[in-house]
């Protein structure tokens, strides 16, 4: 099990922990002060090549393993994370950064998906139909498809492997995971988990490295017939075009500028508890935070201020600082961008409320620390109101009325999550009909997603994939219709039974 201090970590692959084939590494550090997390391999296409020709090799056996055993592994890598929990909480503050109260919800994530998705294995449910032909008997199976290649981001370091590697192994598919490169030690502990709950060799394979030179192969090798990626919406382009000359399976997570809508009706301490913790928890780095928020002009002032006293009384620090309420951000080119976007909104004319500032003193320079940072006066179509930023920067936009935070709740390119805070029963019903996203949370934020329920976006947050829930597992697995004919005879459907 990996700890904080600074170890030398490997690929693994076919069951063996090797280094990369030109034995290059590099450094995972804290996004907090610094700290050598630990050295990984630099791998490149031939590390690659060597973690699909295994997985390759043992997709033959693990997809005859009966499914039921296939899911009693997941159940044991449940009761290991569950073991571990408190160790990969506290390594996610360190190497990721989040705070420890949403290291552990990350971790008890991938919990609940492992026990959801081992239950599976006894389910993986097909459909029996009746035939349109005497003695002939009808239904759907699903059948594993071969090797997947996981690329994931750093801001959910345990839950996202879950959401993917998991039901992609209790279908019977075998697995190529590329972590992020920011947070790699806790993508090789995730597969150190696995394998000792009993996975076999070859059915899991860890290959750590850059986007360009393993994650660029992984998409392109023709033995891996299903790629999922959750990233950004470049990178989820990227990936479709070089998946396309092999016509791979393509599952992509991509942005979101998610927005939740205060009426004039909301309770408004609940509204800014759920802005608050949507805006800025995990720093704004999800997929999911909350980087609009759609005011009704009647509760608008009272909102800011709300808003901005809430904001301005949160702590910036280390994530395992029990104090901390807002950690660092990832790296130095984040921290550059979330700055950026302030000036930006600054530039269009926005009103900036509170934050704004690359956070400095007690200790904060040694990490990368922004502050929750509020602009008002938005107008939609400000770049800060139709870019994903990352952070933990929100815009408010003014409307007058519920058909208007409708329209601009939707006017954006992504489609992941969205909320609206009322107390009117049919207004919540015509929200979640028209707002246009994968989510909609009524009088709550927009994070917080359960592992049984589809999580994906409409429009450009992805390519009408879902993953967790049911919805999964038509990304890990292809339908094939089965027909029995036991009438002993031609039976020729659409010609013999017509009148
Ligand atoms: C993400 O933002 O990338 O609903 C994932 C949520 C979490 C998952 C977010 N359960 O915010």
């Amino acid at each position: 099990m990996a700890t904080t201090g600074v170890r030398e970590f490997k690929n693994y692959i076919a069951g063996e922990w090797v280094d990369a084939a030109s034995g290059d590494t590099f450094e995972s550090t804290s996004p907090a002060d610094g700290e050598v997390i630990g050295t990984f391999p630099k791998s490149g296409p031939e590390d690659v090549d060597r973690a699909v020709e295994a997985a390759k090799a043992a997709y033959e056996e693990w997809r005859l393993v009966p499914a039921p055993k296939r899911g009693e592994i997941l159940f044991r890598f449940a009761e290991l994370l569950k073991e571990h929990k408190a160790d990969l909480t506290e390594l996610m503050t360190h190497e990721m950064g989040k705070v420890k109260a949403e290291a552990g919800g990350d971790v008890q994530e991938a919990i609940d998906m492992s026990y959801y998705m081992g239950g599976e294995g006894r389910r993986l449910f097909g459909h029996t139909t009746p035939s349109e032909l005497r003695d002939k008997f009808n239904m759907s199976v699903r059948m594993p498809i071969g090797v997947v290649g996981v690329i994931t981001p750093w801001n959910f370091p345990i839950a996202i492997p879950s959401w993917k590697i998991v039901p992609a192994l209790v279908c019977g598919n075998t697995v190529v995971f590329k972590p992020a490169t920011d947070t790699p030690s806790l993508g090789e502990s995730f597969v150190e988990l696995l394998t000792e709950a009993g996975i076999p060799a070859g059915v899991v394979n860890i290959v750590h490295g850059g986007g360009g030179a393993v994650g660029d192969r992984l998409v392109r090798h023709p033995d891996v017939p299903v790629i999922t990626l959750t990233g950004s919406r470049e990178t989820g382009v990227a990936v479709l075009e070089a998946a396309a000359e092999n016509l791979k399976h393509v599952h992509l997570e991509l942005g979101g500028k998610n927005g939740i809508i205060v009426m004039d009706d909301a309770d408004l301490d609940l509204a800014v508890d759920g802005i608050i913790w949507s805006a800025f928890g995990t720093s704004g780095q999800r997929c999911t935070a909350a980087s609009r928020v759609i005011a009704h002009e009647k509760i608008y002032d009272a909102l800011q201020k709300r808003l901005v006293a809430a904001a301005e009384k949160m702590r910036l620090g280390p994530g395992w600082e029990d104090e901390t309420d807002v950690g660092p951000v990832i790296n130095a080119p984040a921290l550059e961008k979330i700055h950026s976007y302030t000036e930006i909104g600054e530039g269009e004319g926005a009103k900036l409320l509170t934050g704004g500032e690359i956070a400095t003193g007690n200790g904060l320079d040694k990490g990368f620390f922004y502050p929750p940072t509020i602009f008002a006066d938005v107008e939609p179509d400000m770049r800060i109101a139709q870019e994903e930023i990352f952070g933990p920067t929100t815009a408010l936009i003014p409307v007058t009325d519920f058909d208007e935070a409708i329209r601009v709740a939707n006017g954006i390119r992504y489609g992941l999550s969205s909320s609206i805070f009322t107390q009117d029963v049919n207004r919540a019903f015509r929200a979640m009909r028209d707002l246009n996203s994968g989510i909609t949370y009524i009088n709550a934020g927009t994070i917080g997603a359960e592992v049984h329920l589809p999580f994906g976006g409409t429009k450009e947050t992805g390519n009408g994939h879902r993953e967790a829930g049911q919805a999964a597992l038509d990304v890990f697995t292809e339908w094939k219709s089965v027909y029995v004919d036991y009438s002993a005879t031609l039976q020729r459907a659409q010609i013999d039974n017509v009148e």
